[in-house]
């Protein structure tokens, strides 16, 4: 091993009761000790106090929006926010020699903590042809080769595009237009496997995909609904928001499965109350509702609303579309379906609705718990109902708050970073660029992999994100992508995805958002976009990992050019130069974007309209907000079975794995484990402690698809669910297992059963990211057997 940590084995693996709270005092600890150990002093420093500030750079983690300038702390980061910063700029290097001492094969043997470990990549690599080893190869020799291969297709739509929320608004604008030259629209982005459903509901339903709050919102909100989040994890400062909601009155309303430790109590670090005190309590009414049990959860709200009258009668009349529909639907609901679908007593609903009925600003958040279902959508769409009945969209203290994931998904959108996007877009881009953008829309990720697997897209290109692990069917996603002709890969880090690359493999290294970007003009900046549609500038403080490194936008511009010479007179090489000069052209392609230079450098940036937000108007079919109806469907679960949903720990960020600690829940040392309910452990014939293969079998098809070696941990979950870690659970979520019309991913509802470990279908040999021994090596997981 390379001196760095060690590789981890799941015999280190210890459960401890779950915590109550939230942050507090270990979370500080927990950051500074990964800081210093990453990092050493002097860039912890450098790193942590420009980090969300406004002449800083914007946190790498989630998309938590910053408060106004003159309202930020000088510690206006979190725990996980400093954990994704000492993972950036770690000082370990992943370096030619270091690939020449390790074959691909045995790189593959290793977790995906283990390779996040070995550092920061430092040069160009190629696995080519039959290789077994990668290799340095140079900029232009690189350039060239993905130039060849993608001219050498017989049909553009044979590449695709795939984009991490990452990238910054230069980087995404930058590579869709080349996406769009070259001739595709297959602009597969990671937000198809994460708010996908949103957008499509929201689009529909109010005639914009985002968030119409902004952070001064919350803290005005009667009533804040947090659905399917778990923010004390995912968007640890929502927590300090929602303190200051509380104290001014807010009533919190949870909706999750779990009683996760940041819905329940939180202590804020940064005041004595929090460190010394009990803290806040945060949630005031909590349903744990079972796992895909929102739709008819919210559908059962909506007819109390109904038949209580609580419901704001102008807003319906002058804004609204469908409502008279909706109302006779939601009058005839079915409470034994709601029942057995949520798993909720009627009482419980009853209470949840009154606390709306009682509030006259609600906002309505939500995460993956709602959209990584087979109705997502539909769930989603609920929710707006919901909003709308009770006037709750474009009014101060309400509104709806999809909480986005990666810092810049939502930016990557708005600069076209979608294989749907909506004509307006290309005709501006076809204005601005003088040539004829591809009209046909292109393939999502799901359509992606499909085309990979049928050897219809030949080219896979992807700037950042790990695709392999991220996405569904981890074993038909291997073959797709092993398949391919070419795989590039635009990381700063060793990943998976790596490692199973197409007959030649590139990994292009490029500068983090930490890092300085200093091009032929001088030094740049980059935008982003934050949840609640704000737009602002960030600059990285430390010089490169790499001399070798260069910026995303560098890259990109380097491959059209190599590619697309001087096709339709583009200027690759101005953009590139002067990063200024893209944000011209985004100043007239984008839509709400005009004096985007001016605006971008302004301190805290400025915010993006929104129509529903801003004046009530809706750009939908009927020009209001719609309601629509939705069946109440019941997922039935076959006896012996269980509805796994696929979540985050406390120590990841997506298929980057931080540390082992998941500490809120009560995880130590390891990652296999699966939560389930104490009777249904017993009813199914296991112990607690027991290590099983988790088992989907897809409707209809032949192939059995397993996960292998998971610890059975008796946890709080609604009885006949289950959940366990993401990838780890990737193998068991089938690529046709979607939701319906967003085509996400529905790894929050797999039907799983038990078996055995080791004594099942189950190859434990081959499974990806397998139970590691103490050398971190794969291997078969220990089996307890039942007695
Ligand atoms: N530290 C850290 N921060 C992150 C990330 C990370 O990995 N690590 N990832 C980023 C990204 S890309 C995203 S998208 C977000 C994800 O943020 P979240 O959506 O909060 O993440 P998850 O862990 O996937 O799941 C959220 C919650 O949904 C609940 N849930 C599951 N099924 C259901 C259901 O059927 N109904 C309801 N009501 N709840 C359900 C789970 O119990 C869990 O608490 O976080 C972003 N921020
Ligand atoms: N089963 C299951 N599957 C899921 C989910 C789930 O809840 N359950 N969640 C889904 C969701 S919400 C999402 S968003 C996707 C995430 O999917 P992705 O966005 O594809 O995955 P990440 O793990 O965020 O990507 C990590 C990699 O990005 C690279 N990287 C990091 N920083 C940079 C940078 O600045 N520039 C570049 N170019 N590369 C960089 C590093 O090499 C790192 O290995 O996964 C989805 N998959
Ligand atoms: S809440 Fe999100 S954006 Fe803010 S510091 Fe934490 S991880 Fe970073
Ligand atoms: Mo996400």
């Amino acid at each position: 091993m390379d001196g760095h940590s060690d590789d981890y084995s799941e015999a280190d693996l210890e459960v401890r009761s779950p915590e109550d709270h939230a942050v507090g005092a270990t979370a500080v600890a927990v950051s500074m000790k990964r800081s210093l150990e990453r990092m050493g002093p002097s860039r912890t420093a450098r790193t942590l106090l420009k980090l969300n500030q406004a002449e800083g750079f914007d946190c790498t983690s989630c998309a938590w929006p910053d408060p106004d300038p003159g309202h930020r702390s000088v510690a206006e980061f979190c725990e996980n926010g400093a954990k994704a910063i000492a993972e950036e700029a770690t000082t370990r290097r992943a370096t030619p020699e270091f690939f020449a001492r390790h074959s691909v094969a045995e790189l593959d043997d290793r977790s995906e903590y283990w390779l996040g470990q070995q550092g920061r990549i430092t040069h160009p690599m190629v696995r080519r042809p039959g290789g077994t080893h990668y290799e340095p190869i140079g900029w232009d020799d690189a350039f060239r080769l993905v130039a060849d291969e993608l001219n050498g297709l017989g049909d553009p739509g044979e590449a695709t595009f795939y984009t991490s929320g990452r990238a910054s608004n230069e980087a995404a604008f930058v590579y869709q237009l080349f996406a769009r030259a070259f001739g595709t629209n297959n602009l597969p982005d990671c937000s198809n496997m994460c708010h996908e459903s949103t957008s499509i509901a929201l689009q529909e339903s109010i005639g914009i995909g985002k968030a119409s709050v902004t952070l001064p919102d919350l803290l005005e909100a009667d009533v804040i609904v947090i659905a399917g989040q778990n923010p004390g994890t995912n968007h640890p400062r929502m927590l300090t928001q929602l303190e200051h909601a509380k104290k001014n009155g807010a009533t919190i309303l949870t909706i999750n499965p779990l009683r996760e430790a940041g819905l329940m109590r939180f202590k804020n670090p940064q005041t004595p109350q929090g460190v010394l005190g009990r803290g806040t309590d945060m949630s005031d009414l909590h349903l744990p509702v079972r796992v895909n049990g929102d739709l008819a959860l919210f559908q059962a709200i909506g007819s109390l609303l109904v038949e209580w009258d609580a419901l704001d009668h102008e807003f319906l009349d002058r804004h609204t579309s469908g409502f008279d529909a909706w109302r006779e639907h939601v009058a005839s609901i079915d409470r034994d379906a709601v029942t057995r679908s949520t798993g909720l007593s009627w009482a419980d609903i009853t209470r949840a609705a009154a606390l709306l009925r009682d509030s006259r600003k609600t906002v309505f958040c939500w995460a993956m718990g709602l959209t990584q279902h087979r109705n997502g959508v539909a769930t989603i769409k609920e929710v707006v109902n919901v909003a709308l009945a009770q006037g709750n969209i474009g009014r101060p203290g309400a509104g709806l708050f999809p909480v986005r994931g990666h810092s810049n998904v939502q930016g990557d959108r708005t600069m076209g970073i979608w294989e749907r996007v909506p004509d307006s877009f290309l005709d501006s881009l076809q204005t601005e660029f003088a040539f004829d953008p591809p009209r046909a829309h292109g393939f999502d990720t799901v359509d992606s992999i499909r085309a990979m697997r049928d050897r219809r897209v030949k080219v896979f290109v992807g700037l950042g994100g790990n695709f392999l692990q991220a996405a569904p069917d981890t074993d038909v996603t291997t073959a797709a992508l092993t398949g391919t002709r070419l795989t590039v890969q635009i990381s700063t880090k060793i990943n998976r995805s790596h490692l199973h690359g197409g007959r030649t493999a590139l990994i292009l290294p490029t500068l983090g958002r930490t890092e300085r970007d200093v091009q032929e003009s001088g030094p740049q900046f980059v935008s982003v976009e934050d949840s609640t549609c704000s737009v602002h500038s960030s600059r990285g403080p430390l010089p490169p990992a790499s001399p070798h490194l260069r910026s995303e936008v560098a890259i990109i511009t380097g491959i059209a050019e190599a590619t697309l010479g001087d096709r339709y007179g583009i200027d690759w090489a101005a953009m590139r130069g002067d990063y200024r000069r893209i944000r011209d052209h985004i100043s007239r392609v984008v839509t709400g974007c005009e004096s985007y230079e001016v605006n971008v450098r302004r301190p805290g940036g400025f915010v993006l309209p929104h129509p529903p937000r801003d004046s009530r108007t809706f750009e939908t079919a009927s020009g209001r907000g719609e309601f629509e109806v939705s069946p109440i469907e019941v997922l039935e679960v076959p006896d012996g079975h269980l509805l796994l949903q696929t979540l985050r720990s406390h120590d990841q960020f997506n298929t980057t794995i931080y540390g082992l600690s998941d500490r809120y829940r009560g995880i130590e040392g390891g990652r296999r484990v699966v939560f389930c309910h104490r009777e249904d452990i017993a009813a199914l014939g296991y112990t607690e402690g027991d290590h099983v293969d988790l088992i989907t079998r897809w409707d209809g098809d032949e192939h059995v698809r397993c996960a292998p070696g998971f610890r059975l941990v008796a946890y709080d979950v609604p009885r006949g669910t289950a959940a366990a870690y993401y990838p780890e659970t990737n193998p068991l979520v089938p690529l046709d297992a979607t939701a319906l019309k967003s085509n996400q991913p529905a790894s929050k509802s797999v039907v799983i059963r038990l078996g055995v470990a080791g004594s099942t279908e189950c190859d434990t040999r081959g499974a990806q990211g397998a139970v590691g021994d103490d050398e971190g090596h794969k291997s078969r997981p220990e089996v307890s057997h039942l007695s």
